[in-house]
């Protein structure tokens, strides 16, 4: 069963930066579907808590070298 949550990232400087996270996150265990949004400095990722969840989708922002946090 699906869920989503949505994150804040920053570091992102162009369009390309966001594509770079939105691949990354999309082949992850786990992970349905992630869209990363440039302007609003921000992601919404849907996936499936069995194979990943927040923690996993934060360290795997920041291994593609860019600040994240769980939005609240
Ligand atoms: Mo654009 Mo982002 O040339 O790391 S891809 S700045």
């Amino acid at each position: 069963d699906g869920r989503k949550a949505a994150f804040s990232i920053t570091g992102m400087t162009c369009a390309a930066c966001a594509a770079r996270i939105e691949k990354g996150l999309n082949k992850m265990d786990g992970v349905y579907n992630a869209t990363v949004n440039l302007a609003m400095e921000s992601a919404s990722v849907e996936y499936n808590p069995a194979g990943s969840g927040p923690k996993e989708i934060v360290s795997q922002i920041e291994k593609l070298g860019y600040g994240a946090a769980v939005k609240k």
